[in-house]
């Protein structure tokens, strides 16, 4: 006889083989060494924005980017001011549904203070063909200092979804030597 409470006597299950014992242990030192990588990524990897991040009302980033298109413009490309601001001067880009604003006119090699903020939602900016992610809230000021290496016209992907005309979210920035 027998109950739910005492323990059945001896082996009543086989005990880990020996090549199952070595691959649980293979397998937490690895789950350790991924937990390990999160903190040191975070502090090594380089991944992280150097900027100055402050925060700003959506309606106070409107206007500051208005002054500075009225202050640079130099054109126009599809209803979008294009702005040519001072070499090393702090620029600014706002996002919002569905449009990147202004078309920013970028000299390579020096480097420039990016404002970037958005009025409404959270939008992703990603710079297209190079590798630059990047996420948009509003509310926040990033100061990213960047430094265009190459001479290109690049465009503006929005990576976050963000409403119906998510699509058609693209930007432009041109870089001359
Ligand atoms: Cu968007």
């Amino acid at each position: 006889m027998h109950t739910g409470i005492e323990s059945p006597q001896g082996f009543w299950w086989k005990p880990a083989h020996r090549t199952e014992r070595l691959w649980v242990i293979i397998a937490f030192a690895w789950c350790m060494v991924l937990f390990a990588m999160m903190p040191f990524w975070h502090l090594r990897g380089g991944q992280n924005p150097s900027g100055i991040r402050s925060k700003v009302e959506p309606q106070a980033f409107m206007a500051r980017t208005q002054e500075f298109i009225d202050a640079y413009r130099v054109g126009e490309d599809s209803g979008i001011p294009v702005v040519e601001p001072p070499p090393g001067s702090d620029i600014y880009l706002m996002g919002s549904m569905w449009q990147w604003r202004p078309v920013l006119r970028l000299q390579a090699g020096v480097e420039y203070t990016l404002h970037i903020s958005s009025l409404d939602v959270n939008h992703g900016f990603s710079l297209y063909p190079i590798n630059v992610n990047f996420q948009i809230v509003p509310g926040y000021d990033y100061g990213l200092r960047v430094t265009p290496t190459e001479a290109g016209d690049f465009r503006i992907i929005c990576n976050e979804f963000c409403g119906i005309g998510h699509h058609s979210m693209t930007g432009r920035i041109i870089v001359e030597d």
